[in-house]
């Protein structure tokens, strides 16, 4: 958690040296002691930085360049292994930190149920809050075996604390019928499949509005991106994945914090994904940040 001075270390490409100065911090939340399936996401931060190394700095798409957007990258939090809660707590309170300086909340994870503190720190500022979710699951569980701290349920968790109505999943191929059930009786809407076409259409519903995004990397079909926890077939190209980051970028939508999940090195020979990955956060900060 460095906020007062320029990290020497593994940083994002371009990075500012100067907290006070940035509109955006970039940030890890190296956790992942509650996935269901392989573990290995806790890595995923510090790869996609050493990764971004091999980036443009600019971006054809956006027509923008890194040097117009400052961010700072706070290093990862350092989290206490197998401690869930008290993880959950740190993380929030370092959002809240970040929120109170007024800049944008960029997260690096780590397992998906990074983003619940994350997304509760966000509603507390801004009330009027909707969450853009793209994932290859539903995440809608109220726990897994028993245990409601697991990466199964971050978006049963935010969906309860801020209405199911203002939560919109897209790209979700995966779940219990139950999840998709609930979803559905409680008025939460679900874009199954894909994530571009049912994004336009949802975009003009939302704006003016405060949104949160968060994106697990494995809305990805593992063609794209093998190197993540719970790999899932029939997913979306990247090429889909990034037209989704700009249609968002050119929306009415007022974009206040974001995230990206679930990246695991272990399982990424060709490092495609972080490498993808780093692109993403890239398209990210010179699209949401303004
Ligand atoms: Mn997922």
């Amino acid at each position: 958690m460095r906020f007062d001075e320029a990290y020497s270390g593994n940083v994002f490409i371009k990075s500012h040296p100067n907290f006070e100065e940035s509109q955006a911090v970039i940030y890890g939340m190296p956790m992942d002691w509650t996935v269901s399936y392989r573990p290995g996401s806790r890595f995923g931060p510090a790869r996609i930085r050493e990764v971004s190394i091999g980036l443009e700095e600019y971006s054809p798409y956006l027509d923008r360049e890194l040097d117009e957007v400052k961010y700072f990258d706070a290093g990862d939090i350092p989290l206490p292994f197998g401690n869930a809660q008290r993880s959950l707590d740190m993380i929030e309170q370092f959002v809240d930190r970040i929120l109170e300086a007024g800049k944008f909340p960029l997260g690096l994870g780590g397992e998906h149920l990074v983003s619940w503190p994350v997304m509760k720190a966000v509603y507390k500022k801004y009330p009027d809050l909707a969450i853009i979710h793209m994932d290859a699951h539903t995440d809608l569980r109220e726990h897994y075996e028993g245990e409601p701290l697991s990466h199964s349920t971050p978006i049963r968790k935010i969906a309860e604390l801020i209405g199911p109505k203002n939560v919109y999943s897209f790209g979700i191929r995966s779940g219990m019928k139950e999840e998709f059930e609930w979803a559905k009786e409680n008025g939460m809407y679900i874009a199954k499949f894909d994530v571009l076409e049912p994004l336009k259409e949802v975009l003009p519903t939302l704006a003016g509005r405060s949104v949160y995004v968060t994106i697990d990397i494995d809305v990805l079909d593992p063609a794209h991106a093998p190197g993540t926890g719970t790999v899932d077939a029939g997913g979306i190209t990247s090429k889909e994945l990034l037209a989704a980051i700009h249609a968002i970028a050119r929306s009415d939508v007022r974009v206040v914090g974001a995230d990206l999940v679930e990246v695991a090195p272990v399982y990424d020979h060709s490092e495609q994904t972080a490498n993808t990955a780093s692109k993403l956060v890239r398209e990210m900060l010179l699209g949401w940040v303004k």
